[in-house]
């Protein structure tokens, strides 16, 4: 085990309790991950001191406010090396900038016989957008299928993806089976067919070092609260001639140039897609989080949880009648581990894990047909982040244990 970034207990103070007379084991990140001190602090010192609506006052706080709003904007621009800060567009989450572009983008470019490609490894939130919009277009929705070991089919991609596509859409890192894509492969081999593509960041930024200019990718989405910031803001990166060709999102203040009785005309980018009061504190919080994230560096935060992945997997996949899904090597996985205990629903094996400390989450994890291609409908799944420890993998390996013996599952 990688020692040198351990002990970050002091910076979250949700995790230092007890559930059920244990010691809380958080291992539900990838549904949100917990805020540090920092954060938390940068909330509180935004509302106790700027509090302002922005880009509309010229009153001190007003002009605070501004400041602080468009330094977050620069420090996540810098975070994921995007050309400039006016291609980072603040979002309710990586929800609503996949439907942003699929509303924009989409409704503006995909005509009858044109073709969407996307995995079948997607969240249901980079799936149904383009699901509808073929609809409602008369496209094609294509998927490009997994390997026997889980991992995004390169070979199916590149038969998938043909002159007629237009939009590829995927997951840079899967929320269910931590399997991690090949997105610059799938870029170049979408823009050799003149395709745009997408990234679904939402479990790859809070984890790796994530570089827009270096992937080449014309959109990509994500969330704040899954990389320690408040909920209900997220980021959605796009190309700044896309980004300008594409119509507005939504009408309202703050997005127009001039409005006439008849006509109206749009604000430059980003704003033409930021309608009415933003959530102003959430991009405060989400520049305190991506300060403390530069802090302890991504290439560490993705050696740590390689660390613990490396350490827990074999473990996991060692216990008779545990299944776990995905790649079965640690190294093409991130932390995030979706496995069943043979003969017992995930949702009971979540009850029994809570009741011995540890938190993970049941179900389809908003992935359904990538549930139906696993064969199952629902598995439990422990998420690891870097203020994990040993001790934590430890906890969950015994309580999977603890769990299989009172169900008396295999001691038949
Ligand atoms: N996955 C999970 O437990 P939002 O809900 O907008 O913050 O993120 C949506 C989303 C998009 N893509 C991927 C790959 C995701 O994992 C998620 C969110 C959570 O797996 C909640 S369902």
């Amino acid at each position: 085990m990688d020692n040198n970034i351990n002990d970050f207990s002091g910076d979250f103070p949700v995790l230092d309790q007890q559930v059920n007379d244990e010691r809380l084991v958080y291992l539900d990140n990838a549904a949100t991950a917990q805020r540090p001190r920092q954060v938390i602090k940068a909330l509180t010192d935004f509302y106790e001191q700027d509090n302002a609506n922005v880009h509309r006052g010229v009153h001190t706080l007003a002009e605070r406010a501004t400041k602080d709003y468009e330094d977050a904007r620069q420090k996540v621009q810098v975070f994921i090396n995007a050309p400039a800060a006016h291609d980072v567009i603040f979002t309710k989450g990586c929800t609503d900038s996949l439907n942003l572009i699929a509303a924009t983008y989409g409704e503006q470019n995909i005509k009858p016989g044109d073709e969407i490609v996307i995995s079948i490894m997607e969240h249901h939130s980079n799936l149904i957008p383009w699901q509808q919009l073929a609809k409602k277009k008369q496209a094609v929705l294509k998927y490009i299928e997994l390997t026997a070991d889980g991992e995004l089919d390169l070979a199916d991609a590149k038969h998938k993806i043909t002159d007629k596509t237009k939009i590829v859409a995927v997951t840079h890192a899967s929320n269910v089976m931590g399997t991690v894509t090949p997105l610059k492969e799938l870029v170049a081999i979408a823009h050799q067919h003149g395709a745009v593509i997408v990234g679904d960041g939402a479990q790859a930024v809070p984890h790796m070092p994530v570089n827009v200019q270096d992937l080449d990718v014309d959109f990509y989405a994500f969330s704040g609260h899954k990389m320690m910031s408040p909920m209900g803001i997220g980021v959605l990166y796009g190309k700044a001639d896309l980004l300008r060709a594409m119509p507005p999102y939504q009408y309202g203040g703050e997005m127009i140039n001039d409005v006439h009785r008849d006509q109206s005309t749009w604000a430059d980018i980003p704003f033409k897609f930021e309608a009415g009061t933003q959530n102003i504190a959430g991009a405060v919080g989400l520049g305190a989080a991506v300060d403390y994230l530069s802090h302890v560096g991504m290439k560490n935060i993705q050696r740590k949880e390689q660390s613990l992945v490396n350490y827990v997997l074999p473990q996991l996949i060692a216990i008779p009648d545990v299944q776990v899904y995905g790649p079965q090597l640690p190294q093409k996985h991130t932390g995030v581990i979706s496995f069943n205990i043979k003969g017992l629903h995930p949702h009971d094996v979540a009850t029994a894990l809570d009741m011995d400390g540890v938190a993970v989450r049941a179900g389809h994890h908003c992935a359904q047909p990538l549930m139906e291609e696993l064969g199952v409908t629902a598995t439990a799944r422990a998420s690891f982040y870097f203020y994990n420890t040993k001790e934590d993998a430890d906890q969950l390996i015994k309580a999977i244990n603890e769990t299989k013996e009172f169900f008396n599952i295999g001691t038949i």
